[in-house]
């Protein structure tokens, strides 16, 4: 066995294909040859894929993107990026090359990366392709905030649903609180605003193997496979906590606003509209008792009293 990896090893470093393998924080941590000289990355470095991306882009190199504004992109597709088991896609290279780029997700959150030039092949319907891949791309995103839409996010809860009881996790529902009385006191265009901070603000501690979406209106979710209820309730209140600190709008720097979440694990024999009606239960109740908390599923009593 230890021969064959030493010869695999030394095969990866000669092949053309691409090869890369990040881990469950999203660093990359191998690149071979090919891989590294597509990138521009150093032997033995091991950065984070945002921050590959990020200075890829300030150099003008790597990954062609098609977008006005980066943070927005890296959101956007980080809210998508190893939340299904396997992916393949086309992707183009500044220096012209076209891949066939191939992702296969564990459910730890380590991701393998291989691609193949194909840039001669079948070009001339590349754009047709492009097209497509970009519509499939626009069908899952929120085009207010950028990150998951609704349709993405089922899903993730029906891929959550479907893995063995080991690897079950939680569902949390959140709802921005009072956002009407925002939008009746600010206007429409702010209201837009305060969702585009909340979504930043909590996109950031979202975990690599879950799943962050806006469902409608105010509200949002985050599927959370693998983690226990307990475990669930300490992310959320980290994002709490985040969400109280926010003053998003510059012209009244004292505002801030909070959000409720509900939060449900998964049972046996659950599908995603009965753990969803679990969560959406638990908010109602966190809303019932006063808003700026969080309220599990299945017990009484209150799990996180505003304490502002
Ligand atoms: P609660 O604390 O109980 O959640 O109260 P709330 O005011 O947040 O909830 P309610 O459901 O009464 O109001 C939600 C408001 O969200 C009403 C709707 O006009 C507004 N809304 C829905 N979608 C959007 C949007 O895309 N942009 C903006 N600015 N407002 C939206
Ligand atoms: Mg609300
Ligand atoms: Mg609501």
């Amino acid at each position: 066995m230890e021969e064959v990896v030493q010869e695999l090893s030394g095969l990866f470093e000669e092949t053309p294909v691409l090869i890369a393998v990040y881990d469950g924080f999203d660093r990359l941590r191998y690149a071979n040859k090919a891989f590294r000289a597509a990138y521009f990355i150093e032997p033995g470095e091991m950065p984070l894929w945002a921050d590959l991306m990020r200075r890829n882009h300030q150099a003008s190199r790597g990954t062609v993107i098609h977008a006005a504004d980066f943070e927005e992109w890296l959101r956007s597709t980080q809210s998508r990026r190893g939340k299904m088991g396997f992916r393949a896609f086309e992707t183009d290279l500044l220096d012209g090359r076209w891949l066939w780029m191939t992702e296969t997700m564990q459910a730890d959150g380590w991701m393998l990366c291989i691609a193949s030039d194909i840039t001669g092949l079948r070009a001339r319907s590349r754009a047709v392709r492009q097209d497509r891949d970009l519509a499939i791309k626009a069908s899952y995103t929120d085009e207010l905030t950028g990150v998951a839409n609704r349709r993405f996010v089922m899903g993730r809860i029906e891929d959550m649903l479907q893995r063995g009881a080991a690897v079950r996790g939680c569902l949390a529902v959140l709802d921005i609180d009072g956002f009407k009385a925002i939008n009746d006191r600010f206007g429409h265009q702010t209201g837009d605003q305060i969702l585009r901070d909340f979504t930043i603000k909590v996109h950031g501690l979202v975990q690599r193997t879950h799943c962050f979406g806006r469902v409608g209106g105010e509200e949002f979710v985050l599927v959370m496979p693998g983690t226990s209820l307990e475990e669930a309730a300490l992310i959320v209140e980290k994002m709490l906590v985040i969400v109280r600190k926010s003053r998003p709008l510059t012209e009244r720097p004292d505002f801030s606003y909070t959000f409720s979440a509900g939060i449900a694990a998964c049972r046996e024999g659950d599908i995603a509209l009965s753990l969803y009606s679990r969560a959406d239960k638990a908010l109602y109740c966190a809303k019932m008792a006063g808003r700026n908390r969080i309220q599990l599923d299945g017990s009484a009593s209150d799990q996180s009293a505003a304490s502002g």
